[in-house]
């Protein structure tokens, strides 16, 4: 693995690459204003998992867990994409394939453009009737009742987001590990690598032969297993990677 090295031995793997996938997590995000989970001034500082992020904590008490996702919708509402995310829009629509496998709820790839996107944990923007499973999209903050019922049936609504010990979406994460073991350049950008089954994607391209590149100020139980691991910003890294990328290829193309 080259850490911290600079960006010439990345650009000839990038510059030919057919089939890129990107796992992000929540620090694609953090330049935007949004707390990661881990961090120093994380989520999970004030909150414990268990007590919120899990189907338990719910039934316990669905009006608590509403109120924390009111509080983070509330958050992330007057946040914007930032140019981590801008990047990886130019990118979808320069490389012949390319796709967004995203363990975020905050849908900030899709609100800076980007159309080929993952949602392996759900949104945080939607919700899902308890008894039908009917999912609605439900965007004002704050939420107008706490704990919010189903339109049609009165039963209460859940947030469309993955707790812990919940199964994820099968046809989401097929996709998402096809993705995976089929292309020939992965980007990890913002994620611990502590939550299973996502962390295990970055495994599968490195096993399947691809060219695996971290980006995260931190290093990360992954750091070892990637070929190009960059220590810093996603918002920093990304801009300096997209203009070494612009000039080689006019390069190529003069
Ligand atoms: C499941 C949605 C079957 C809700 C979340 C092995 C296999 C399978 C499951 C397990 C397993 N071992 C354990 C499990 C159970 C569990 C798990 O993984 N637990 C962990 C904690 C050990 N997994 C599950 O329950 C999953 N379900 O597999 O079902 C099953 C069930 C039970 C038992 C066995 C099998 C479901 C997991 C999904 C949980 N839902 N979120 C919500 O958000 O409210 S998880 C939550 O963590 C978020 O989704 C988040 O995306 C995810 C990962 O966190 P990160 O995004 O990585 O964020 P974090 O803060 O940790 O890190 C941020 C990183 O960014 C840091 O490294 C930081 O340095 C960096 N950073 C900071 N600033 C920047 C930056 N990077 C770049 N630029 C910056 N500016």
């Amino acid at each position: 693995m080259k850490k911290n090295q600079d960006f010439t031995s990345l650009i000839p793997a990038l510059l030919y690459a057919k089939k890129i996938a990107v796992l992000t997590g929540s620090g694609i995000s953090a330049e935007s204003g949004i707390p990661t989970f881990r961090g120093k001034d994380g989520l999970w500082k004030n909150f414990r998992p268990h007590e919120l992020a899990t189907p338990a904590a719910f039934s316990q008490n669905p009006k608590l867990v509403w109120e924390w996702y009111d509080w983070r919708r509330g958050i992330i509402a007057d946040k914007k994409p930032n140019q981590g995310h801008k990047v990886l829009v130019e990118w979808e629509a320069h490389f012949p394939s390319f796709a967004i496998i995203t363990q975020n709820i905050d849908g900030f790839h899709q609100k800076a453009g980007s159309r080929n996107v993952l949602e392996l944990h759900g949104n945080i923007w939607k919700a899902r009737c308890t008894k039908e499973g009917t999912i609605l999209e439900i965007c004002d903050t704050p939420l107008k009742a706490i704990p919010l019922v189903c339109p049609d049936c009165r039963a209460l609504l859940r947030p469309h987001v993955v707790w812990f010990g919940e199964s994820l979406d099968s046809d989401t994460l097929q996709k998402a590990f096809s993705l995976s073991s089929d292309c020939d350049l992965m980007f990890v950008i913002g994620t611990s690598a502590e939550v299973q089954p996502a962390a295990s994607l970055p495994l599968t391209a490195v096993e399947s032969g691809a060219k695996v590149v971290e980006i995260n100020p931190d290093v990360t139980s992954l750091s070892s297993f990637v070929d190009f691991s960059f220590r810093g910003k996603a918002g920093e890294i990304l801009p300096q990677i997209n203009a070494r990328l612009k000039q080689a290829i006019s390069k190529r193309n003069n």
